[in-house]
């Protein structure tokens, strides 16, 4: 196969939730030199977002989207080493949770991967984390940054609910504060009290060292 084959095989079959043949593909494309992000961007992703619009033209229902998701998951797996590919020191502790109520995982592996692979500590509390996770988290690792990841125009009020709660428990300027997700904005996230927002898994990175760097020469004058 050649790059353009193996590129629409993975769109493919990642679109029909082939999760072993996904991971067949995903494997014969690092042997032939393919990079990881290549892969990723032109790929596996562009697939997700086209189950996304068939989900919404009811084309596909949650069991497609499930199966599609797992295939991206396995394939994430594999790619994981690939891109977090660092003998850097850790240039800060960052606490990553998808919301309370929202099961989405996809989006903030990828973000998790990406900041390790920029030399951060990501400490991941999971997916549906409640406030009381994230203080937790925050009390135990004392992270330079804390985020949260929103899938669901439903879930995401419970950014505001959790930079409450954390600001109650007296942490609020103890943490940089990111928000993320697909439904999310620049405006949504200044409304809520976010001191960050990124659209995608590198920017949030760059957003990261940004904010990191700033703080830390605030602190220093
Ligand atoms: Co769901 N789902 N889903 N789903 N799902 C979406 C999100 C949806 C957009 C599909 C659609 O209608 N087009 C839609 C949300 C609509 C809305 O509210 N606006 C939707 C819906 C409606 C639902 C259910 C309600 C369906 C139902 O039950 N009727 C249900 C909700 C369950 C729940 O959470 N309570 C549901 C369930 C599921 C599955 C479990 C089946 C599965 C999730 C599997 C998993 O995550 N393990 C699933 C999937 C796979 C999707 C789609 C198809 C793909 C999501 C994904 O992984 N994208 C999605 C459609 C779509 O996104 N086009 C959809 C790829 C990923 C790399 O991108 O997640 O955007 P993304 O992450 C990006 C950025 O957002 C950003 O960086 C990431 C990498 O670049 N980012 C951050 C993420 N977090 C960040 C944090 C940051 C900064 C950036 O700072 C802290």
């Amino acid at each position: 196969m050649n790059h353009d084959e193996l590129i629409k095989a993975l769109y493919d079959e990642t679109l029909l939730g082939n999760a072993p043949r996904v991971l067949e593909l995903t494997n014969t494309a690092i042997e032939s030199g393919m990079g990881p992000d290549t892969i990723l961007f032109d790929a596996l992703i562009p697939s997700l977002e086209e189950v996304g619009a068939r989900f919404e033209r009811g084309d596909y229902f949650v069991p497609e989207m499930l199966i599609a998701g797992k295939a991206m998951s396995g394939a994430l797996n594999i790619l994981r080493p690939l891109l977090a590919e660092t003998g850097a020191e850790s240039i800060g502790t960052y606490v990553m949770g998808t919301v309370k109520g929202d099961v989405h995982d996809i989006g903030k592996n990828l973000v998790n991967i990406m900041l390790e692979g920029a030399g951060f500590t990501v400490i991941d509390i999971g997916v549906q984390a409640a406030p009381e996770k994230f203080i937790a988290a925050i009390r135990e690792h004392k992270p330079d940054i804390v985020g949260m990841s929103a899938f669901l125009t439903t879930t995401m009020p419970m950014f505001k609910v959790n930079i409450h709660e954390i600001t109650k428990a007296g942490l609020r300027d103890e943490v940089i504060i990111m928000v993320g997700g697909a439904p999310v904005t620049q405006e949504y996230a200044d409304a809520v009290g976010a001191d960050g927002y990124a659209a995608d898994a590198s920017t949030a990175v760059r957003l990261a060292k940004d904010l990191i760097k700033k703080r830390r020469n605030l602190v220093s004058v």
